[in-house]
């Protein structure tokens, strides 16, 4: 039997706002305007309306940013530091509203929301209020880069927020950020927290708004710089249209990661590193282990153990708190998952998917892996972006690493050996920005995440990440000369 979790806080959150949101601009609300509907792909009910974000609305934002650029660059990293506590605190004291929330509007289990994303979220507040703190001393020469236009996607709503605001505002930017269309509830949510833990007006803006509010934003002259998590199409549009500007650009876009398992592999740890790689947060990760590359020797052995595996895994609506996977993001998603699904086969992939049930209402897809796919099929090389992992077999060590490289992508891999000579080899080998060995989907604050080849550049996180928010100044001074 499901058992749910509470979900009145986040109902009455919603009903106190009449389920009607505007932007937050300069530390209030404006009205709800013209705007569009944000659903609980669980059930594909209707949450709230929130409001589309015009070329005005973003200049209006963008001012409010800029005004409070300098004041806040002014403040000593300990006092910045001391607001980046309050605001990981708050995230804190709120984790469980917070949770339910992203859960209703992503459709992923709230298991996932409450012990990683959110959690996460506030780790990423603390650490950064590290370097406000050290920043003198860690960053001399190093000015802030002014007002930052921030665009996020909808598979980590609330986790790519903290990624994107607590380094921009720590070292002493301003912000305007637009979240994804289809997940807009936890940013406005955050918002409206910040504001109660004392961020000054205008650090913070959120303008929400779909592709074309985000255009407004990267395209505005009044920002310094673009910081974008999505698809690599929309990356590629960012990067022509800011060519030229003088503005900073960072960019974390699409994965298609190998996940490498040799034949002296723990097998049952490597499978359940499939299940973290390809089937948390059904699939919709940009650094997913999606191309599982098996040893030849251990390949029968493996499928039938990840398919015993994967026929156990529980689908549900996100409240549940006993599921392994939600729904996927809407119903657009799900097509194109199950497209490429259908075009694979034809193609003469072998299909095994999970014969669970899955709920009524709501947009979700069962746990898939297409063995063998035949390496001209889109579904060997473009990223799926759901429940669906690829798999092919290699012989040798060095097929392994020319099959891992064959892509456009570069952003993660994992390599799972008993063997650490090999494992360490491979992984000085892969052309990727993250590299787990016999683990995946690690993160931590501390550490940069981001990609190589179409997977981006730029890092969010740790020290790497704090330069991607700074601007260097090579600084000289003459000595006073004595007038006569
Ligand atoms: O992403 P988009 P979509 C991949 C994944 C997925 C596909 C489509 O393969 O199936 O992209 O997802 C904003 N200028 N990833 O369409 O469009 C948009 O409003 C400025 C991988 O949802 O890239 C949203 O806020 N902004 C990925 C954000 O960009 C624009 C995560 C991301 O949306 C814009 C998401 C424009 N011209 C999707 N057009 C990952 N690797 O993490 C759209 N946006």
């Amino acid at each position: 039997a499901p058992s749910n979790e509470d979900d009145s806080a986040a109902r009455d959150w919603l009903a106190a706002h009449d389920h009607r949101f505007g932007h937050f601009i300069g530390g209030q609300f404006t009205d709800p305007a013209d705007g569009f509907d944000t659903f609980e792909p669980a059930t594909g009910k209707v949450l709230a309306q929130v409001s589309r974000g015009t070329s005005a609305d973003v200049g209006i934002a963008i001012a409010a940013a800029r005004k409070a650029q300098k004041g806040w660059a002014a403040l000593s990293g300990h006092e910045r530091a001391l607001k980046l506590y309050a605001l990981a605190r708050i995230i804190q004291r709120n984790a469980r509203l917070i949770a339910v929330v992203e859960a209703l509007d992503n459709g992923k289990p709230i298991r996932e929301t409450r012990d990683i994303d959110i959690p996460l979220a506030a780790r990423h507040f603390y650490h950064h209020a590290g370097w406000a703190q050290l920043q003198d001393s860690q960053f001399p020469n190093h000015d802030p880069l002014g007002v930052i236009g921030q665009v996020i996607p909808w598979n980590f709503p609330f986790l790519m927020l903290s990624w994107k605001i607590a380094p921009a505002l720590a070292l002493g930017n301003t912000v305007v950020l637009k979240p994804a269309e289809s997940t807009p509830l936890t940013a406005l949510l955050f918002a409206e927290l910040a504001q109660a833990a004392g961020l000054p007006d205008g650090v913070l803006n959120i303008v929400t708004g779909e592709g074309e509010t985000g255009a407004f934003l990267a395209g505005h002259e009044g920002i310094d710089k673009v910081a974008f998590t999505g698809s690599t199409d929309v990356g590629r549009k960012i990067r022509a249209a800011t060519a030229g500007s003088g503005k900073s650009l960072t960019l974390e876009l699409g994965g298609k990661s190998p996940f490498i398992v040799f034949e002296d592999a723990d097998l049952d740890a490597a499978v359940e590193g499939v299940v973290d790689a390809i089937w948390f947060n059904q699939g919709q990760v940009c650094c997913a282990g999606s191309r599982i590359l098996v040893q030849e020797g251990i390949a029968a052995d493996f499928y039938a153990r990840l398919n015993t595996r994967m026929q156990g895994l529980r689908v549900g609506t996100s409240l549940d708190k006993t599921i392994d996977m939600g729904a996927v993001i809407d119903a657009d998603q799900r097509a194109r998952i199950s497209g490429m699904v259908d075009r694979a086969v034809a193609q003469g992939a072998q299909l095994l998917q999970a014969d669970v049930a899955l709920p009524e209402g709501g947009t979700y897809y069962p746990p898939t892996v297409l063995c063998n796919v035949p390496s001209t099929a889109e579904a060997a090389s473009e990223e799926i972006f759901g429940p669906v992992a690829v798999s092919m077999t290699f012989r040798t060590p060095d097929e392994a690493v020319l099959l891992a490289n064959h892509s456009r992508y570069g952003l993660s891999a994992s390599i799972w050996s008993e063997n650490i000579n090999q494992a360490l080899d491979l992984a000085a080998s892969v052309e990727a920005g993250i590299v787990w060995v016999n683990c995946t989907n690690v993160m931590d604050a501390g550490v940069g995440f981001g990609g190589v080849k179409e997977s981006g550049f730029g890092r969010e996180g740790g020290r790497e990440g704090c330069y991607d928010y700074l601007r260097p100044r090579a600084f000289a001074k003459a000595a006073l000369r004595k007038t006569v």
